[in-house]
């Protein structure tokens, strides 16, 4: 029996529904997802495996001009999710006019590989802007399928998946069938925790947080946790905090909800804050954190 495989890797704007198009693929919360850009940090892979295929997802941080190390960091990931794509998923959203970076833009209108240019949040628009904007990308991506999508409600999103396996090329698989991401436990545990960051804080501070997981412990019925938020500044560390606790708890509740959910086990989750001064431009500490290439 023939086998298909390969590399599909999702790349645009930020906040136009790259995560959330990579997550109902693979049918699993990986990505987390808020209404802020920049809330992906990594390119975070999504497995989804049939007898005789293997779509290798790839959910990517949002294209900006880095202003600091951890945004150069970041990237750094796209742009290897431009080397080793078989398909290129470019996503942009309704009433969007262009990708702020050319050099990028450029690799999209060049590419030898097969583009779905796929235009989300469909669901906020008319038929009329609908045909408006479809027209505008035929344009300016010549080289690229259009298929108009919605990844919250899922519409066409089938489709989509379905024409990724047509265009996928004889491969056997590049992961074991079993496998859904190349990330670790802690990573979720880190980005759940910083999704909640990202809801309930305003302006700089959720850009200014990483979150290490340094304990985790899996028992038969409980999995303990223990997780460091770090903070660029003192004056950021009470804030995270809040009034007797009240914010950082708030965080720890919500967290520990959609964990339990995750691992389908209880959590056990602490939480504290610690300020770790201008890791966002700090080689070493970024590299701990994962942000090396
Ligand atoms: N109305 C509508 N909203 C959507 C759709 N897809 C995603 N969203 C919303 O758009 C926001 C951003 O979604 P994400 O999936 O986090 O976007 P992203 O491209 O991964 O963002 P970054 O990681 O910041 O680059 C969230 O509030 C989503 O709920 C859609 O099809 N329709
Ligand atoms: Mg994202």
């Amino acid at each position: 029996m023939s086998h298909k495989a390969g590399f599909v890797n999702i790349i645009g704007n930020p906040n136009v529904g790259k995560s959330t198009l990579m997550n109902a693929f693979v049918g699993e919360k990986l990505s987390i997802i808020t209404s802020k850009a920049q809330t992906t940090r990594h390119r975070i892979l999504g497995i989804v495996n049939g007898e005789d295929f293997q779509v290798v997802l790839s959910d990517t941080p949002g294209i900006i001009k880095p202003a600091y190390e951890l945004q150069a960091s970041m990237m750094g990931f796209v742009k290897s999710a431009f080397e080793d794509a078989d398909i290129l998923i470019y996503m942009v959203e309704i009433g969007e006019q262009e990708l702020k970076d050319e050099a990028f833009f450029n690799k999209i209108t060049n590419s030898k590989i097969p583009v779905l240019l796929l235009l989300n949040k469909i669901d906020t628009s008319d038929q009329e802007q609908l045909e408006t904007q479809v027209q505008l990308w035929a344009n300016k991506v010549p080289n690229a399928e259009i298929i108009p999508i919605s990844a919250l409600t899922g519409f066409q999103v089938k489709e989509v998946f379905d024409r990724i396996i047509e265009l996928l090329p004889e491969s056997p698989p590049f992961y074991p069938k079993d496998q859904l991401t190349d990330k670790p436990e802690r990573f979720f545990i880190n980005e759940t925790i910083r999704e909640k960051i990202l809801i309930h804080y305003k302006k700089e501070i959720p850009y200014a947080v990483e979150v290490d997981t340094e304990e985790f412990f899996e028992e038969d019925h409980i999995i303990r946790v223990r997780s460091v938020i770090m903070v660029e500044r003192e004056t950021q560390k009470g804030i995270i905090i809040g009034h007797k606790g009240s914010a950082l708890k708030r965080v720890g509740v919500e967290a520990r909800k959609d964990l339990e959910k995750f691992f389908g086990k209880q959590i056990h989750l602490e939480l504290y804050v610690k300020v770790n001064k201008n890791w966002r431009s700090n080689q070493n500490q970024l590299k701990r954190f994962g942000y090396n290439n």
